[in-house]
Parts: C-alpha cells; sequence; structure tokens
C-alpha cells in the first residue's frame, strides 16, 4: 500500500478532527486504553508526567478544571477514581451537550433536543426536521443528513437555537448518509442511492450555489444491481475510508456476500485501494466508521442478514497500517442478534444494540482480550420490546441510549448509563419532546 502523504494543513485538521471525533475510542484517565480505568492506569499517568510526556486523555479535570500538563496529581485523581467507579472528566472531553434528534413515531416529522452533558437538563429547539433525519458532527459543525425522499445536507448554527446555516440539495436519488469534512472548502457525503461519492463545498452558504463540486465514481465496486450500497466513513491520515454494504435492491437489500472498504485518497480523490471484510452487510448507527487512534484500528460492525439469520455478522477490526482484517472482536452468535448500532470503549471493551427473533432490543456490554479471540457478552444494561435506535459514548464514560419505547406505562427517552458501572444514571428517561432518534455530542 502506498505510504501516506503528509503535509501541515492535513496534519492540523487531522488534530482538530480528532478532538471532535464522535467515533474515538477514548476514555478519560484509559493510559492503556483498554476500556477500563484501574489502579494501573494510574501508575502510567505517574510514569507519563515523569516523563513529561501529554496525553488530554490523562490530563484530568481537578476542581473541575484541566491544566494542560500530566502530573502527579493526575495520577492520583485517576487512581482516586479507579478505586470508587466514579466518572470523570478530562481535557480530551470537549463535549459539554447532547444534541438528539428526535422524530415521530411513524419518522413523518422530527425535532431538535439539546441536553446539557452536565444537568441533564433538556431544551426543545425550535427547528423542525424531516423524518429521516441523522446528526453529524464533523470539524466542529454540526450537520443533518435529511436522507430518503429529501435528499439534502444542512448544517447548523448549534449556538444559535440549531438554526438552520445552509440546507442543500444533492439531487433525487441520492439519499446522504454520512459527511466528513476533510477542509473548509471540501467535504465527501456518501450516498446510498448513487454509485457516486460526492465532493461538496461546505463553504457556499444559504445561496446553495456551487455546493455539489464533483463526485468519485464507485459503480466498479459495486454488486450486481449497480448500486454499491455506500455508507459509513471516516478519514484517518488522509486517507478517507467508506464501507460499501453490496445489498441486492432486487431480493429486499439482502446481502450479495461480505462488504467491502474502500480507501480514497483524500488529496487526489482517487481509490488507492479495497479491503474485503469478513463480514456482510457493514451497517450500524454509528456516527461515521469507528476509528481507535491508539490501536489503529478501525471497527466494523454488520448484523449480515436481518431476521433471518441472527447469528450471523458482528463487529470485525481493520487494521489502519496494513489494511488488512485482523478478524472479529465479537460475533453476531454471541451478540444473540442482529447489531444495529455499537461504541467501542477501548480497544477491547464495547456497548452494542442488539435485536432479537421477537424484536426484542438489548443493550449489552461487551468484552473483547483480542481481536483473534472474538469477545464475550459480559451484561445486559436494558432491554424493551420496542427500538433502542442509537447509543453513542462522552469520553467521560456516559453512555447516551434512544429508547423509543412507546407502550402503555413505558415512554422512551433519552437514558444515560456509566460505563464505569454499568449503572444507569438516569432514574427516568430525558423527555426529549418527540422520542429520541439519534444522539452526538458537541463542545
Ligand atoms: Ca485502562
Ligand atoms: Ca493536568
Ligand atoms: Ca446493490
Ligand atoms: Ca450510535
Amino acid at each position: 500500500m502506498m505510504p501516506k502523504r503528509a503535509n501541515s494543513a492535513a496534519i492540523g485538521l487531522g488534530l482538530l478532527l480528532f478532538a471532535f471525533a464522535p467515533s474515538a475510542a477514548a476514555l478519560c484517565g484509559d493510559a492503556d486504553n483498554d476500556g477500563a480505568v484501574r489502579a494501573t492506569d494510574a501508575l502510567r499517568t505517574l510514569i507519563a508526567a515523569v516523563g513529561s510526556s501529554y496525553d488530554p486523555r490523562l490530563d484530568v479535570e481537578r476542581g473541575g478544571l484541566t491544566d494542560g500538563v500530566v502530573t502527579a496529581g493526575d495520577a492520583l485523581v485517576i487512581l482516586q477514581q479507579a478505586l470508587t467507579d466514579t466518572l470523570f472528566g478530562c481535557a480530551l472531553s470537549a463535549a459539554t451537550r447532547a444534541m438528539v434528534v428526535t422524530a415521530s413515531n411513524s419518522f413523518a416529522s422530527g425535532g431538535i433536543t439539546e441536553i446539557a452533558l452536565a444537568t441533564r437538563n433538556a431544551v426543545q429547539q425550535p427547528n423542525v426536521t424531516a423524518g429521516d433525519t441523522v446528526p453529524r458532527i464533523s470539524a466542529g459543525r454540526a450537520f443533518l443528513l435529511n436522507r430518503f425522499g429529501a435528499n439534502n445536507v444542512e448544517e447548523l448554527d448549534a449556538d444559535r437555537n440549531y438554526a438552520t446555516l445552509f440546507q442543500c440539495a444533492l439531487g433525487a436519488g441520492t439519499d446522504p448518509v454520512d459527511i466528513v469534512v476533510v477542509s473548509a472548502t471540501k467535504a465527501y457525503v456518501s450516498q446510498y442511492d448513487s454509485t457516486v461519492l460526492a465532493i461538496v463545498d461546505p463553504s457556499v452558504g444559504p445561496s446553495c450555489n456551487g455546493f455539489v463540486t464533483g463526485g468519485i465514481e464507485l459503480a466498479a465496486y459495486a454488486d450486481a444491481d449497480g448500486i454499491p450500497e455506500m455508507d459509513q466513513m471516516v478519514l484517518v491520515d488522509g486517507s478517507l475510508y467508506i464501507a460499501l454494504q453490496l445489498l441486492d435492491r432486487t431480493a429486499f437489500f439482502a446481502p450479495t456476500g461480505p462488504g467491502v472498504l474502500v480507501e480514497i485518497d483524500s488529496g487526489t480523490d482517487t481509490v488507492i485501494g479495497t479491503t474485503a471484510l469478513e463480514f456482510s452487510n457493514p451497517f450500524g448507527e454509528t456516527k461515521g466508521l469507528a476509528h481507535d487512534s491508539r490501536a489503529h484500528s478501525l471497527y466494523i460492525s454488520s448484523p449480515g442478514r436481518f431476521f433471518s439469520d441472527l447469528s450471523d455478522g458482528g463487529i470485525e477490526a481493520v487494521d489502519t497500517i496494513t489494511r488488512a482484517p485482523v478478524g472479529a472482536v465479537i460475533t453476531g452468535g454471541e451478540l444473540g442478534g442482529d447489531l444495529t448500532d455499537f461504541v467501542m470503549v477501548g480497544s477491547s471493551r464495547g456497548y452494542g444494540l442488539v435485536a432479537d427473533a421477537q424484536s426484542r432490543h438489548r443493550l449489552v456490554a461487551f468484552d473483547s482480550a483480542t481481536a483473534t479471540a472474538p469477545g464475550t457478552v459480559t451484561a445486559t444494561l436494558a432491554e424493551s420490546d420496542e427500538t433502542f435506535s442509537d447509543i453513542e459514548v462522552s469520553e467521560r464514560g456516559e453512555l447516551y441510549l434512544c429508547d423509543r419505547s412507546f407502550t402503555a406505562g413505558v415512554i422512551g427517552g433519552v437514558r444515560v448509563f456509566s460505563v464505569r458501572s454499568n449503572e444507569e444514571l438516569t432514574t427516568a428517561p430525558i423527555d426529549t419532546g418527540l422520542l429520541p432518534f439519534n444522539v452526538v455530542f458537541l463542545k
């Protein structure tokens, strides 16, 4: 595989993206990146302090503040928190609020509710959204992808009641499903119903003049129906990785075989590699592909066949240095159903949303010691006969669950769990007006 280009602009943007990366698996205080904060992490922090090395996840909040250096004081806080199993913030933890996209039961309409992370106070926003809408934070900017039927990309001003900054059409038959900002004037938008990965200029403003600047043709990588079902993306060291689901549109979107990961050079906009995945139907309610920079891994979830096969699929890892699959993190068989979403907290712990044969939804925790020895489910945190639509986790270790339960006596909302203890932190679901569909964290 080709060596990576390195220019200062790309590196600077890479740092920016890392600071806001919605899919980065990182917990404050977790020095060895195993997804748990233990006394050994405090010892590693002490070693980092002595060696004057800086890691924003080890520069922990003391008295509510971080100080820009890793010191023995940080190590002491991490030791105390490890022993008491509590949550704490750090310099990596830039998010202060959750933006929840809500949707009516029929997905005919939706809205936005903001939740302050510190107080969990929820405020409904005036913005009304299309029903099939998902949020993304890229380069610190808040976007809505108004998907099937609406076919446009919207940017919001999160500091002004989520007012629309622009809403630009991509054209009929596109179905935008993910966005990755590369620079102030360039972003990629994956289009589920098209063969073309769109290149857009997110600086054009409300006129939308010149929004679509180009595209990358991916028809050559499609299955027999001609559409590759491009889905989630991530930018790593100048390479854009995009997952192709390869589903058969003439047979109810059944998988035609394992998915493919395509690598695109974001400088030349050319395909420079493909990786055959182990599992079929790479899909998940993740915000882009999950990337763990410290383990140089992408984590890709695949439910395989929905409903008819509950044990295929799982989560697999791909090494971003060798571009090779390194095996299952956990299998669908172990998860016991169709996996619809997951988060990793460190390189060997995660959480998934699983639907079983009775369409019962579960939020489960799993451990995976190594990628070559697939992991096991360690706990079930929540269950419902209705839909759990999304989970996301903050660097503080708070897991947000969008619970769309709506039966007599059981009304959903946003529920928050500690990834330190797996305990639910909310005593009742947070009311978001319409039921929550998707959540992202932002500054
Ligand atoms: Ca650890
Ligand atoms: Ca510090
Ligand atoms: Ca297809
Ligand atoms: Ca998610």
